[in-house]
């Protein structure tokens, strides 16, 4: 690359604008190679080896994978491929071709890591699983020039991706992004948009928060009520909604207004109500969007509390029959709704795990609840904190009779939780769970929300700060550290009404992230982090992320 008036500009670009040569060759050849081979890629790789030349990406070019399985893989490249270049790149099967998507069991990169070359005459991306090679196409992405990620044509652009080789392997396999379109609702298209940047930094899991008390929004067939109701709410009922309002006022800032846009309004007796759902097709259909880019989605349903979207609409949940939350535990109709409503969530989402939430439950109702202290009498159990862990307990029993693992809150360790229960710790001043759970057993996902909520205000530290510190805590021993499954962001969404406040809030943070969850400990450096991330202000821009500035 050479650099003209501030602007990066490819040789070859000059060469066919037919501007003269001669001055310029004699400035390319002194150019250190480090120039021309632009490799910044977020997370940091493994082992990259700089080589000289460079892979240009031409209109006849062509793409091939060696096996079926990678058909969605390689129709995914050449739609991302497809908008900035214009062209509309060949697939077929085989091994001869200028991208070469390459299944290889033999593959030394392990269960999601891959191996990328990239010579003059083309680009192999090879790797044990289909996962892997995904990683291979996001790194790929990153190799190009940022343009790449333009939703237009760009005809002066040259697709110059650096001669390369790179082995990389992940250091964590959960590497999760949490999103809560309960507190403030995002659409289909939204969600996809999250999903594919998450693809393009290695993201492996997609925590969706679908259920809480300000809404529910997924479609239960057998309880329609759960969306006919709590799909939608009068924003002048919601503190959170005017709280978002009054703020985007103050501040004049129009990402916090709540937006009542057609796709999430309706006119409900006279009201013009804001949220919306998802409908089980809708799902469906993010779901195979998720599958192609290599990301498990792991819904939600929070019980037994934040659960008053589902107390309200059928009161008969609740200890008093009076519609407030939290679930009432003693009653056999509660845990059978819990149970029908799961048995959807299984039968939806093809994945391993499910969240059961257990955050934050308010047992006062429990104390007062003669069906509660029943039901601490017949199991034996000593308080409200233990009739919790029994509803844990029992549910886990009915995840894994479904052939589901289950994931809950820290919460679900007080009271005692079964050792196969998955944990997420994210009461940061509650220092000693990660110890506890590790010592009895329990895998677990890290995000404390001293470096993890990504909902949490940031300022010029915050970056730096998440970057540098210790999410994994350093008094671990061997053991232990093996039932660390891996670490993820988690984005509610009081105060975040529009994608992108989300996007200002995640932006470039979630990038730190990756490479938490991504990079070895012992190749995380922040000075060379930051210059990389430098080159990404661009590519978020180009993708239309509405991030925070690094200087402000
Ligand atoms: C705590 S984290 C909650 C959420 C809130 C969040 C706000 C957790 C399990 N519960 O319900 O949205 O704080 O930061």
């Amino acid at each position: 690359m050479l650099y003209l008036c501030g602007e990066k500009v490819n040789i070859l670009f000059l060469y066919s604008m037919k501007i003269s040569k001669a001055p310029l060759l004699s400035f390319i050849f002194l150019m250190p190679l480090s120039l021309m081979a632009e490799v910044n890629i977020i997370p940091q790789p493994t082992r990259v080896v700089e080589k000289e030349g460079s892979f240009i990406l031409k209109p006849n070019a062509t793409i091939a994978y060696n096996d079926k399985s990678l058909q969605p893989a390689a129709a995914y490249l050449r739609e991302k491929l497809c908008p900035a270049t214009g062209y509309n790149l060949p697939i077929s099967k085989g091994k001869k071709a200028d991208i070469v998507l390459s299944l290889n069991t033999q593959c030394q990169a392990g269960a999601e890591g891959y191996n990328l070359t990239a010579t003059p005459n083309g680009i192999l991306i090879e790797a044990a699983s289909y996962r892997g090679i995904v990683h291979g196409i996001a790194s790929l992405r990153q190799l190009l020039p940022y343009q790449i990620e333009k939703a237009t044509l760009q005809p002066y652009v040259i697709w110059t991706v650096p001669a390369v080789e790179i082995e990389d392997t992940p250091n964590f396999e959960w590497r999760g992004m949490m999103l809560d379109p309960v507190r403030h609702f995002f659409t289909v298209e939204e969600t996809k948009r999250f999903l594919d940047v998450m693809a393009l930094y290695k993201f492996s899991k997609f925590h969706w928060h679908l259920v809480d008390s300000q809404g529910w929004r997924l479609e239960i067939k057998q309880y329609p009520l759960l969306t006919d109701d709590s799909g939608f709410r009068n924003p002048a009922d919601e503190h959170w909604d005017r709280r978002c309002n009054e703020i985007a006022k103050n501040d004049n800032n129009p990402r916090m207004i709540v937006p009542m846009t057609a796709d999430r309004t309706r006119m409900h007796n006279g009201i013009l109500e804001y949220g919306g759902f998802y409908t089980q097709d809708e799902v469906k259909d993010i779901i195979e969007f998720a599958l192609v880019r290599g990301i498990d989605i792991v819904p939600e349903f929070d019980v037994p509390g934040h659960s008053y979207a589902a107390t309200k609409c059928y009161p008969w949940l609740s200890c008093n029959k009076d519609g407030r939350d939290p679930i009432c535990v003693g009653k056999d109709t509660s845990l059978n709704f819990c149970r029908n409503v799961y048995k959807e969530i299984f039968e939806l989402f093809p994945y391993e795990y499910v969240e059961i939430g257990g955050d934050e439950v308010n047992r006062s109702a429990w104390k007062k609840c003669p069906d509660c202290q029943q039901r601490i009498k017949d199991q034996g159990v000593k308080d409200e904190a233990e009739l919790q862990s029994w509803f844990t307990c029992t549910m886990e029993k009915y995840f894994n009779e479904n052939g589901k693992k289950l994931i809950g809150w820290d919460e679900i360790l007080e009271g005692g939780v079964s050792k196969s229960a998955t944990v997420n710790w994210w009461r940061g001043d509650h220092t000693n769970v990660v110890q506890r759970s590790t010592t009895g057993g329990n895998e677990v996902i890290l995000c404390p929300f001293t470096f993890c909520y990504f909902d949490y205000a940031q300022d010029n530290n915050t970056l730096k700060n998440l970057y540098t510190g210790d999410i994994v805590p350093t008094d671990l021993s061997a053991e232990q550290l093996k039932l660390i499954k891996g670490m993820q962001g988690n984005i509610w969404c009081e105060r975040i009404p529009t994608e992108a406040q989300m996007q200002y809030m995640v932006f470039p943070r979630a990038l730190a992230l990756a490479e938490k969850a991504w990079t070895k400990n012992s190749q995380q450096n922040w000075d060379k982090f930051y210059p990389r991330l430098l080159k990404h202000v661009d590519r978020l821009k180009t993708m239309g992320i509405d991030q925070r500035p690094l200087e402000e």
